[in-house]
């Protein structure tokens, strides 16, 4: 039934016809009173038809026009969901590119790095920071027998670091700055969440105690590549409550990029006898030095290069001992170097430790000469005071980074007197 408006109301329709008077067009039936344009539409009883039409009389344009604009809509939609389906279907065939890519190369039983980065990219995709996992950690303290034991529990959702999506893990612990044992667990294959449950026993008088830091690094074991870092977690023992055993889990933190742990000390002689224009190294011994065999260990070894004008020169190396941190060697070691060269020469020296299978691994580094400072400048300017005499000193190694960092040398440089001698064999005398 139409509604039969009151005279009020309907005055207050015409006054504001163009804008509220549409509002009384959602009726049962046409109202010829109000709306002309609607009326021939609004024949059938369906309310939300007759709703749909209402709301399109708000709109101040003609009818054609309103379609068109939503069909455009429409349209765009349409193809939106079309780019991203698309969008979709690529990504997915681009993976399974690469994946394939890779397996070929394992086959070939090679790897490059450039190839399995932007897989690692594709993980890390999305968020601004690594998640390397967890680890479940003990704290006990012994006064009496002044004893620190620290337990390894076990690790949780540790980051992959192996292509399989896995990581083989194994935790290294030693304390900071005494660093007089260091130890491992067992290394636990393709697993994100072992389970350790290892104890290990530090001797550490109380006074000790409360200056020295826990360090636990996590590692992925490689069998033919360098052990990568998963993360580490340092505990200042001097926030420690310990009259209660801690057991506590805690995330894992990107590695320290300087290791200020100690790498170990080296001590040899510098020489220089102007008037041979011979400059004699001898390696004495070295000592603390970090272990990076599984077993605790190293197989040291002591590399010495020459740089003139910061240009790799000549290099000698020591023999190999064999699974110590304290090797002895006394070799003697000879180079030919002018009184002119010797003002522009630095001397690096590199312990490195010996690995029968996988690529020999730098323990430390130091170097000496016009651009060293410190404890190594003293040392190379005694030698340089005192000619023809032997000068001892000990060192303390760096991380080989930070030597490489700041001491940057170029390539080789050719050797003269090699030069020489092929020249003599083509003109004899
Ligand atoms: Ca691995
Ligand atoms: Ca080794």
């Amino acid at each position: 039934m139409p509604k039969i408006l009151p005279p009020q109301h309907s005055s207050h329709v015409k006054s504001n016809l163009s804008s509220k008077a549409k509002s009384f067009t959602v009726t049962d039936h046409p109202t010829t009173l109000i709306s002309t344009t609607s009326t021939y539409t609004n024949t059938t009883a369906d309310p939300a038809v007759a709703f749909i039409n209402g709301l399109l009389d708000r709109i101040p344009l003609p009818r054609w026009a309103i379609y068109t604009i939503f069909a455009a809509g429409g349209l765009l939609i349409l193809l939106c969901c079309l780019c991203v389906c698309i969008k979709c279907c690529c990504k997915g065939k681009k993976k399974k590119k690469k994946n394939e890519q890779i397996n070929l190369k394992a086959v070939n039983g090679k790897t490059t790095t450039a190839l399995v980065q932007p897989d690692v990219a594709d993980v890390d995709y999305g968020s601004t920071k690594k998640q390397r996992g967890k680890l479940l950690y003990s704290l006990e303290y012994d006064g009496p027998l002044s004893e620190l034991k620290l337990g390894i529990k076990q690790a949780s959702n540790l980051m992959a670091m192996d292509l399989g999506g896995t990581s083989d893990p194994y935790v290294r612990v030693y304390i900071l700055p005494e660093k007089s044992k260091t130890y491992e667990t067992k290394v636990f294959r393709s697993t994100l969440n072992p389970v350790f449950n290892e104890q290990f026993t530090f001797q550490l008088p109380k006074s000790t105690l409360m200056k020295s830091t826990a360090v636990m690094k996590v590692f992925d074991f490689n069998r033919f590549s360098k052990h990568e870092i998963i993360g580490e977690i340092r505990v200042q023992l001097c926030n420690v409550d310990w009259n209660h055993i801690i057991e506590e889990w805690q995330e894992l933190e990107a590695p320290a990029k300087f290791e200020e742990e100690n790498l170990g000390e080296i001590c040899f002689s510098l020489r220089y006898v102007p008037s041979a224009s011979k400059l004699t190294v001898v390696i004495l011994e070295a000592k603390n030095l970090k272990s990076m065999d599984i077993g605790g260990s190293s197989d040291p070894y002591v590399k010495m290069q020459l740089a003139l004008d910061k240009r790799k020169w000549k290099k000698k190396k020591t023999s190999i001992k064999k699974k110590t941190l304290n090797p002895y060697f006394n070799e003697s070691f000879v180079f030919d170097v002018s009184l002119d060269q010797i003002q522009r020469v630095n001397l690096v020296v590199s312990v490195w430790d010996h690995d029968a299978v996988t690529r020999n691994d730098p323990i430390g580094k130091i170097y000496l000469g016009c651009d060293a400072t410190g404890n190594q400048l003293r040392h190379w300017a005694d030698m340089l005071s005192n000619p023809r005499r032997p000068v001892a000193q000990w060192h303390s190694l760096l991380s080989a980074e930070q030597v490489n960092s700041t001491l940057t040398l170029k390539k080789k440089i050719p050797i003269p007197s090699k030069m020489k001698e092929s020249a003599q064999q083509w003109y004899p005398k």
